[in-house]
């Protein structure tokens, strides 16, 4: 990569890393008018950013102000790069309801899992984050769904990964959906364990899974 590209990364990402969204802003416009390309935007500045942003947390050095700001800096350079991620469909290739499960705000990864799926031809509704199975079962009842995608960024709000599909069979809707899950602390052999139907560890892979789980068949 030349230099001059390096550093408009850079500054994305030290922008970020600031909560500085301004910053964010005008350095995502300049490295698209550089001809960076999304994805390397995001792949190379704005998702390690919030990698940094964690460390920082973990060593003490940043609190959840901080990790706040960041992740606001972080949106708003995400919007930018949003409809170029994203070819309209027509017809999509299913219907898929993404959330955060009960308990937990975050929401970052859940976004672009959606903006990477709508770009793969998907329609998304969005449930948001602090979903509680029954909205997730309500949500499966009314909006003829083909897929239900849920994240958690928290080892204490993964358990409620579970609740949410035991609530989806207690409904006796199970065999109407797919369910995928994903999330900083989420593995295979835990999707196994609850009865997912998979799992993914990133945005590009989470949309792969949905091809094969439901692209071929709607
Ligand atoms: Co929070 N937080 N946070 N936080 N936060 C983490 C997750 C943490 C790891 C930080 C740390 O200690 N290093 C830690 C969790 C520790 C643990 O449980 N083991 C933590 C903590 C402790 C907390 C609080 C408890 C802090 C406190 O209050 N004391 C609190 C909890 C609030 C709550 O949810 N109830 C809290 C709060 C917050 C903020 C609100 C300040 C903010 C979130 C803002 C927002 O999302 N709107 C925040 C942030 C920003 C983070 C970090 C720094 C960044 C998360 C992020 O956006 N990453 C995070 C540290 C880290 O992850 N390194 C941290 C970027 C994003 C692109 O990655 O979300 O992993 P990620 O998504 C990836 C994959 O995981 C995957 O694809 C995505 C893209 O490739 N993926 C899926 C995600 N969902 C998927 C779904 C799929 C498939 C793939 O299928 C459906």
């Amino acid at each position: 990569m030349v230099a001059a590209n390096r550093i408009h990364l850079e500054q994305i990402s030290k922008a970020v890393v600031d909560g500085d969204r301004d910053a964010t802003i005008s350095g995502v416009q300049a490295a698209l008018e550089s001809n960076i390309d999304a994805n390397t935007i995001l792949q190379d500045a704005l998702i390690p950013a919030m990698s940094n942003v964690g460390r920082l947390f973990e060593e003490g050095e940043y609190f959840v102000p901080e990790m706040l700001i960041a992740a606001r800096a972080m949106k708003s350079g995400l919007e930018l790069l949003k409809p170029l991620m994203i070819s309209a469909g027509l017809n999509p290739k299913g219907r898929v309801a993404l959330g955060t499960v009960q308990g937990d705000l975050h929401d970052i990864g859940k976004n672009l899992v959606g903006i990477m799926l709508e770009g793969a031809g998907f329609a998304i509704y969005d449930m948001g984050t602090d979903v509680s199975p029954e909205r997730v079962v309500e949500v499966i009842k009314t909006e003829q769904v083909d897929l239900v995608g849920l994240s958690a960024l928290l080892t204490t709000t993964m358990p409620m990964m579970d609740t949410t599909i035991q609530a989806i069979s207690n409904a006796g809707i199970r065999d109407r959906v797919k369910v995928i899950i994903g999330g900083a602390p989420i593995t295979q052999e835990y999707a196994e364990k609850i009865g997912a139907d998979g799992f993914a560890p990133d945005a590009s892979q989470a949309t792969k899974l949905a091809v094969e789980l439901i692209g071929e068949s709607t």
